[in-house]
Parts: structure tokens; C-alpha cells; sequence
């Protein structure tokens, strides 16, 4: 299906970086997945996997460089029939050759390190906080949140959903909270079982405008997406692929939505605090990771927790023990690496070493030339 660009989110704010970044012959594409390191983009006609260009691995400072979930990408089209005399058996390729800077970029701070964070998405618009409201919500939470998308300079929406089982009254009071904090914030309240207010979350969102949802697992995301999307979506199938009969997202996709819009399903925070541990889990346990997801408590430690998935798992047979002592054991090793020895540990040390030898009237000025960078390194 071919789409326009501005479909996919690309707007005038893109328009001097596309002239600056890509040259003759590259095409503007956005990043619409990454699944364990393989890159999907979209270019407006079709989904392609792409390569990173070596200059990438060589030439990269900080993970802040390298293509993040939402980017604007310039690609490189190559083939590898150079004399153009088997156009059918040609295989063609893409590579990434540049990123446009980020209108907003999501981020979460790694734990310990106060100038290292991991990037969770880009250029999105409108961040929906979604809440139960019948046992998710608490304002230090919700405060939390804001903290997060207002440092991406993202607009935030508070997403009640499950308002069927409480009362109105009930959540008035919960409302009443918010303000009492003034906190002022747009507030949406859904039921995803009885429909209430799914017309006023499609009301809200716009043609060309990129959205995502947070939240805890268990609060009604994907029940949410569903229901946006319509039904057999490609969520929807690769979900009820895990065998669970639960709504998983593993892997995070941009979803264009058919009135307009696109929209992507965060994982739920404690995913997010998976995703910290040390490359190569994800994959070799993606089971165990995906397993956690469906504990009925958020910051289940599957040892003794009723409705623990993991511990239901090991006594069917289903988790392999031996897998799952691996898994512990390779995450712990993980977490000790990163204090003990990390290369970043070393180098803000050197950096704040460096900072020393700065003049103090020096470092001001530094600080107010970039505040961004103030922002960005603590
Ligand atoms: N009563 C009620 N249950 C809901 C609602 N939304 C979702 N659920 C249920 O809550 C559970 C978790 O939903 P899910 O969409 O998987 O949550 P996610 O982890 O945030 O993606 C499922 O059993 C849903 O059927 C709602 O609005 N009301
Ligand atoms: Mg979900
Ligand atoms: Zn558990």
C-alpha cells in the first residue's frame, strides 16, 4: 500500500534536514519497528529491513547516534545486480545513511547512571499515560510519567480505562486528585468492555500525528489497540501467536491507523526495566521475558507472588528450570558487570575530571551556549 510520507508523520519541521541530510539518490524512510536489532523501515511504499552503515559503529558517541524507534532515516538504495542484466533475480538492499534530527525523543534514564539512557522512541506527538482507574492510578506515579514525556517534549493525556468498574463518583474523585496536584492535564476515560469514550480517544487523534501509549502491563493497551485497529491487524495475530490467549507486545510497531494517525504500544514499564539488561538477553529469553509480562502483579519477583506466571510455568513443565536459573543468573552477572566495570562509569569519571580543570565562569557559560547538552549529560 502506498501511503504519503506526511501519512507516516513527515512534516515541514522535516523540510531543511531532508535537503541537508539526504543527498541525490537517497529516500526519506521512517523507522517503524526494531526487532532484535534488525531495523524496519517505512518508505512510503513498502516495509524494508535495513543496514546500518559501518560509519555508525565506527564513528558513534553515544547510543543517542544510532537509529531509534520513530526516526526519520535517509536510505541508500543498493542492488546487487550491477550490470542491470537480471533485474528479476536482483536482490535489492538498503542502508541507513543518516538520521534527521528528533522533534522529541522519548527517553528513559539507565538506573545508576545518571547520563546514560536508553532511547525508547522519536518524533512522537502525543503520549497517552494509560491508567486502570479501579487499582493503577496514583498521582506519584502519573507525576512520574509527566516527568518522563515532558523532558521529550511530548504532549501528555491521561487514558482512564476500566471506568466499568468503578463509579462515576469514584472517579470524580480520582479527577479531583489530579487537579488538587494541578496537575492539568487532558483527561480521557474509556471502558475497553462496554465502548464508553473509544469515540472521544478516535475523536482525539489526528491524521499525521504519531502517538504512543504507556503504561503498566494489565491496564487495557492492547485491548485499546485492538479496538483502534479493527480487527485481524498484525498485532493482533503475531499476539495471539505466543499461545498465551493474552495481549503481548514484545516487539514495538508503528501502526497506521485507517482514519488517520499512527500509533505505537510502549511496553509496560517493567519491560522497559528488561530491556536495561545487558544485549543478547532478549533474545536467547525472550520466553521468559514475554512470560513476565502476564504476572498479575507489575513488580512481581516470581517467588512466591499469587497469579505468577513464571512460577506457574516451572511447575507445569512449560519453563525449562535449568533455563530460567540461566536467565537469573546471566541478569545478575549483568547488573555486577555494570557496576563494577563499566567502560561508562570510567568515562564520566574522566569527563568530570575534565570538568574540573574548567573555570567555573567557563563551565556557566557552557551550560547556557547548550542547554540541551546540560540536559543530556547530568
Ligand atoms: N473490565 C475491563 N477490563 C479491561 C478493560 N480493558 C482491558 N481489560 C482487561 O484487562 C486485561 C489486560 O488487558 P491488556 O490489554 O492485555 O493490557 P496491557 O497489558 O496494558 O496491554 C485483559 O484481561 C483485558 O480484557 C476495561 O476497560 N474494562
Ligand atoms: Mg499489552
Ligand atoms: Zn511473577
Amino acid at each position: 500500500m502506498i501511503v504519503l510520507l506526511s501519512e507516516l508523520g513527515l512534516n515541514s519541521w522535516f523540510d531543511d534536514h531532508v535537503r541537508e541530510l539526504c543527498g541525490a539518490g537517497q529516500s526519506v524512510a521512517r523507522v517503524v519497528a526494531i526487532d532484535r536489532g534488525r531495523i524496519l523501515v517505512h518508505d512510503g511504499e513498502r516495509e524494508l529491513s535495513a543496514e546500518l552503515l559501518g560509519k555508525f559503529f565506527y564513528k558513534a558517541e553515544s547510543a543517542a547516534k544510532f537509529p531509534c524507534f520513530g526516526d526519520w532515516v535517509c536510505l541508500e538504495h543498493h542492488s546487487n545486480d550491477r550490470d542491470g542484466s537480471h533485474p528479476d533475480e536482483a536482490k535489492t538492499f538498503v542502508t541507513i545513511h543518516s538520521i534527521l534530527p528528533r522533534r522529541s525523543l522519548l527517553k528513559r534514564k539507565t538506573v545508576g547512571y545518571d547520563e546514560e539512557f536508553q532511547m525508547l522512541a522519536s518524533n512522537i506527538d502525543v503520549a497517552f499515560v494509560v491508567m486502570a482507574c479501579n487499582y493503577d492510578f496514583h498521582v506519584a506515579k502519573l507525576e512520574r510519567f509527566l516527568v518522563m514525556i515532558h523532558e521529550a517534549h511530548i504532549q501528555p493525556v491521561l487514558l482512564f480505562t476500566k471506568i466499568d468498574l468503578i463509579t462515576a463518583e469514584a472517579l470524580q474523585l480520582l479527577i479531583d486528585d489530579i487537579r488538587a496536584a494541578s496537575i492539568d492535564i487532558k483527561i480521557l476515560c474509556i471502558s475497553n468492555n462496554t465502548g464508553d469514550g473509544l469515540d472521544q480517544v478516535r475523536q482525539f487523534i489526528e491524521a499525521e500525528k504519531t502517538y504512543c501509549l504507556l503504561g503498566s502491563s494489565g491496564v487495557g493497551k492492547s485491548t485499546l489497540m485492538n479496538q483502534l485497529i479493527g480487527e485481524n491487524s498484525f498485532e493482533t495475530q503475531a499476539v495471539s501467536d505466543s499461545g498465551q490467549g493474552r495481549h503481548t507486545t514484545v516487539r514495538r510497531h508503528l501502526i497506521q491507523l485507517k482514519q488517520g494517525g499512527l500509533i505505537v504500544d510502549m511496553p509496560g514499564m517493567r519491560e522497559l526495566a528488561v530491556a536495561e539488561v545487558k544485549e543478547g538477553i532478549e533474545g536467547s529469553f525472550a520466553d521468559i521475558i514475554e512470560l513476565t509480562q502476564s504476572c498479575r502483579f507489575s513488580n512481581c519477583s516470581h517467588s512466591s507472588e499469587p497469579g505468577c506466571a513464571i512460577l506457574a510455568a516451572l511447575s507445569s513443565k512449560e519453563l525449562g528450570r535449568e533455563h530460567y536459573k540461566n536467565y537469573l543468573k546471566i541478569q545478575q552477572e549483568s547488573r555486577h558487570h555494570k557496576k563494577q566495570n563499566s567502560y561508562v562509569e570510567k568515562r564520566r569519571k574522566a569527563k568530570n575530571a575534565s570538568r574540573v580543570a574548567l573555570s567555573k565562569t567557563k563551565q556557566r557559560k557552557l551550560r547556557r551556549a547548550d542547554p540541551e547538552q546540560e540536559d543530556e549529560s547530568g
